[in-house]
């Protein structure tokens, strides 16, 4: 599949999933991607066009999501936790005190217009190869990829 070969060409070690980690999964959060000591869950989420997308650290870590700015769709805003308009200034923001930390029980979310492949990764994670994906598309049906 085209996108187990993306995640594998990205080297990413997190592509095994267990289980629906969905809206309502945990307790009264509801979200659409929570988060492992190390890893988004679910990795690859898809979304239509429009659609807001509900982050929730349901770990006991700190986490950011922080979109890699030369891979979303050059149409796209960038968006990270913490509200920076670059990559390197939530780089910059974290490395100056934990800027855009998303800490446990706390959430983001981010609205996708843009039609296009969004990767993205938690900065404190990044060697642990904490990256994840959301994919906008019309064919909603597809929600969640896994
Ligand atoms: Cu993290």
């Amino acid at each position: 599949m085209r996108r187990r070969a993306f995640l594998a060409a990205a080297g990413s070690s997190t592509v095994a999933l267990a289980g629906c980690f969905g809206a309502g999964a945990s307790g009264d959060a509801d979200y659409d991607i929570g988060m492992s000591t190390s890893a988004f869950r679910p990795v690859e989420y898809a979304v239509a066009p429009g659609t807001t997308v509900r982050w929730y650290n349901t770990s006991k870590s700190s986490h950011t999501v922080t979109a890699l700015d030369d891979e979303i769709p050059d149409e796209a805003d960038y968006f990270t936790s913490g509200g920076h308009d670059s990559q390197a200034a939530a780089v910059e923001a974290w490395n100056g005190g934990h800027g855009g930390a998303l800490e446990p029980s706390q959430s983001y979310e981010h609205t996708f217009e843009v039609p296009g492949t969004y990767r993205y990764y938690c900065i404190p994670h990044e060697a642990a190869g904490m990256f994840g994906v959301v994919e906008v598309t019309e064919d909603a049906t597809r929600t969640p990829l896994d």
